[in-house]
């Protein structure tokens, strides 16, 4: 609960987030709409792109709704940062052309745009598009692994020693880098060695044996949706 409040005291945050009683009376609309009972408030998202928008002096628009976790936490990313950006906000009943045009897979938020292109989730486009644009999302994913391998360092783990947060974070997008390779025909390994090094040692934790899908059965997921798309 410390670290809870510590973290909430920063001014990032405390810039970002709505008053809690504002969260209460949303959580009690949506309890009644939906009749559920809990939330699930932790998740994970690709936001180290936001350390290369830092540097940058460009359009930033974040699409955004108040309430939403994962809003929230790009908000505080951004900001802590030092990120300009424009924060729309979205009715997620009557979702703006724009939110469909830049997130037309998942139509969620939050969604980064930086100059007019979203940069949400370079991952999805390395094995749902061809061509020129899955050869960027390539360059972008490698990008941003890079970031990620450069935090690691020699580490075993993001966590040190031990199999921390960001390792279970991570280790599911580690569950796609081979049907990525197989649909985008490269290599993560020899881009990035010692994050793959890294991902290796997770992927064969009992707990994650048992937790994540056999890589043919994401490979033959991608392909059909793939198909489905029309790619
Ligand atoms: N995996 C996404 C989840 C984003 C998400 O679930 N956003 C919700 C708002 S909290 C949304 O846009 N829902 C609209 C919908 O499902 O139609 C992330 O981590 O950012």
């Amino acid at each position: 609960m410390d670290w809870g409040k510590r973290c909430m005291e920063r001014e990032s945050v405390a810039t970002s987030l709505p008053d809690p009683e504002r969260i209460g009376g949303f959580i009690l609309q949506l309890k009644k709409l939906y009749r559920i009972d809990s939330f699930v408030l932790l998740s994970f998202s690709k936001f180290l792109i936001i350390q290369d928008l830092a540097t940058m002096a460009d359009e930033v628009i974040l699409l955004d709704y108040w309430a939403s976790p994962f809003g929230m936490r790009a908000r505080i990313a951004l900001r802590e940062k030092g990120v300009k950006f424009e924060c729309r906000e979205e009715n997620l009943r009557d979702k703006s052309p724009l939110l469909l045009q830049m997130n037309p897979v998942h139509k969620k938020i939050p969604v980064l745009i930086h100059n007019g292109k979203p940069v949400y989730e370079p991952a999805d486009k390395i094995w749902s598009t061809t061509g020129e644009v899955q050869e960027t999302a390539k360059k972008d994913f490698i990008e941003a692994l890079k970031i990620l391998e450069a935090e690691l360092g020699d580490k075993p783990y993001f966590g040190g020693d031990n199999f921390g947060f960001v390792d279970i974070a991570m280790t599911g997008y580690y569950s796609w880098f081979e049907p990525f390779e197989k649909c985008a025909n490269f290599s993560i390994e020899s881009e990035c060695p010692t994050l793959m090094a890294s991902a290796k040692r997770c992927l064969q934790r009992e707990s994650v044996v048992n937790s994540i899908p056999n890589p043919d059965e994401l490979f033959a997921l991608a392909l059909k949706l793939r198909k489905e798309y029309g790619v």
